[in-house]
């Protein structure tokens, strides 16, 4: 890889100079949504970022002060394992397909695209946080993510531009063109249109929906379309650090909480200038619940059709010992005249609740590990995960109402218990108060716990963003 290349990457952009000038030609358009859509402001500073630089497992990322708007966003597919064939599925057995089999084009570039609306939508969500970041670790960590998932976008744009001929070049435009949030012109999954105006949101978004990203990469990551397998298996690699900061920036939180709640003579953290759990609890509420949708249908015939093509497996399919799946069941909890009762449906068709299965499970052993922080503060509250059917608006359960412990209930009993379950204006507004910045290296808004570590071993005090001083 030549990192003199206009495109850094490593499929050999340079022997294909039509891809590449298709590609030079998206990239200020990618640079003007960049400009209009990334970080509000910072773009003069230097921040100390991650750049990944090739796929070597021992050494693929550079570490430098870089001005965002310079970032080397680059095109990378992990390397080929040696011929290992399609591992489930119909086409089971065949050689991997380095080109889209015309049959399978339309569902192919669906998901392609759906995946890469949320790259940009993300950091469309994220873009004013900048402005009141708890400490200049999290500053750092923050644009670390938005550049990644701008590199995301650039790794699906590549694969429509090289795959989909003249549809793909539309596709690409056309995701620099929808805006997250906007009315007429949405992000397409409902997630990635929700505001994420506060730290705590943007916790629980890389806590929760990057991590449903994780599980749907790793599912593609071993698709029989081979350049798709190959490019999300190593989107997961920079995906780790985005899970890494949900998952220990809520630590973070609940540690300080605990921590105010235990000195404050009345138990109540808000007085200290901290968020109290009960918060922190409607907060996970209202994330999972947006997360878990992102699963799709519980019973999918898109889902079975992904998987009946070889595009798209099981978390881990190696795990599975029947990767056919055609004549297994999964026992399902449906709703039968305002009734759950269990019913078994096909495997195949059950494909997006098996994913959504591993996500819980995995979100599960996170909020265990809050708890122990919690615990270790001496206090007896505890964190939990709703029921995946509280507050749903797509498959089985949208439309019906359910408590956060998943009992049935009626409109009126759930409307009686919303502001006790989900985010009120009045918790928002008291969240959104605490967020002033904090940009002296090693010090840390009222409302967090300094990490554990710094970055790459640096000191927590490292000087992560260097201002320029003329914009400031
Ligand atoms: N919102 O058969 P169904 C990430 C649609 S996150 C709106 O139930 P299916 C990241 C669906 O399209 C990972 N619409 O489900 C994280 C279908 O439409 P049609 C993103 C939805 O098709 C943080 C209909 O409802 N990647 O990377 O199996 C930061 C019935 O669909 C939703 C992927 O998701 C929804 N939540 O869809 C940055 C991978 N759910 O046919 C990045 C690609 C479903 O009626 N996507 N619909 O027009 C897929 O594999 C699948 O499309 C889904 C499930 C997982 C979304
Ligand atoms: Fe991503
Ligand atoms: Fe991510």
């Amino acid at each position: 890889m030549s990192l003199t290349d206009s495109i850094p990457n490593n499929v050999d952009l340079a022997s294909d100079p039509k891809l590449l000038r298709a590609l030079e030609k998206w990239q200020p358009n990618f640079l003007s949504w960049w400009r209009d859509m990334g970080p509000d402001g910072f773009q003069e500073d230097k921040i100390w970022l991650r750049t990944a630089i090739s796929v070597d497992s021992n050494g693929w990322a550079q570490y430098d002060y870089v001005k965002m708007p310079d970032y080397r966003w680059g095109i990378f597919l992990a390397e080929r394992k040696e011929e290992r064939p399609i591992q489930f599925g119909d086409h089971i057995g065949k050689t991997p397909w380095a080109d889209v089999p015309g049959e399978l084009r339309g569902i192919l570039r669906r998901i392609i695209v759906t995946q890469a609306h949320t790259e940009p939508a993300s950091v469309e969500q994220q873009r004013l946080l900048g402005k009141t970041a708890p400490s200049l670790y999290d500053l750092r960590n923050l644009f670390q993510v938005n550049v990644e998932e701008g590199r995301h976008l650039w790794a699906m744009v590549h694969l429509l531009h090289q795959y989909f001929g003249r549809d793909g070049r539309e596709e690409a435009e056309a995701l620099l063109e929808r805006r997250s949030g906007d009315p007429d012109k949405p992000r397409i999954l409902q997630t990635f249109n929700e505001t994420t105006s506060e730290w705590l949101s943007f916790f629980m978004f890389t806590m929760f929906t990057d991590r449903d990203g994780k599980y749907q990469l790793a599912s593609l990551s071993e698709s029989g379309f081979d350049p798709l397998a190959r490019c999300t298996q190593f989107m997961l690699t920079e995906e780790a650090f985005h899970l890494f900061c949900g998952e220990t920036g809520i630590d973070r939180v609940v540690r300080k909480s605990a921590e105010l709640t235990a000195k404050d003579p009345n138990g109540d953290a808000r007085k200290l200038g901290g968020i109290d759990i009960p918060t922190i609890q409607k907060w996970i509420n209202f994330w999972f619940s947006s997360a878990v949708e992102l699963f799709g249908g519980e019973i999918s015939s898109n889902a079975a059709d992904y998987f009946a093509t070889g595009l798209k497996g099981r978390y881990r399919e190696d795990k599975y010992s029947d990767h056919v799946a055609m004549e297994n069941i999964y026992s399902m909890d449906v709703l039968e005249d305002g009734r759950l009762t269990k019913r078994e449906v096909p495997m195949r068709t059950a494909l997006n609740e098996v994913l959504r299965d591993e996500y819980v499970e995995d979100c599960e052993r996170a909020v265990r590990k809050w708890n122990k922080t919690i615990e270790a503060a001496g206090l007896s509250e505890r964190l939990f995960l709703p029921s995946r059917r509280f507050n749903r608006s797509m498959g089985m359960y949208a439309g019906f109402h359910f408590s956060v412990t998943g009992e049935p209930l009626t409109r009126e009993q759930f409307e009686a218990k919303r502001d006790e379950w989900l985010p009120t204006a009045a918790d928002r507004a008291y969240v959104q108060s605490l967020m002033k910045p904090v940009y002296e290296p090693g010090q840390f808004a009222s409302w967090i716990a300094p990490p554990l570590h710094g970055v790459k071993g640096t000191p927590i005090d490292y000087e992560y963003v260097k201002f320029n001083e003329r914009e400031r």
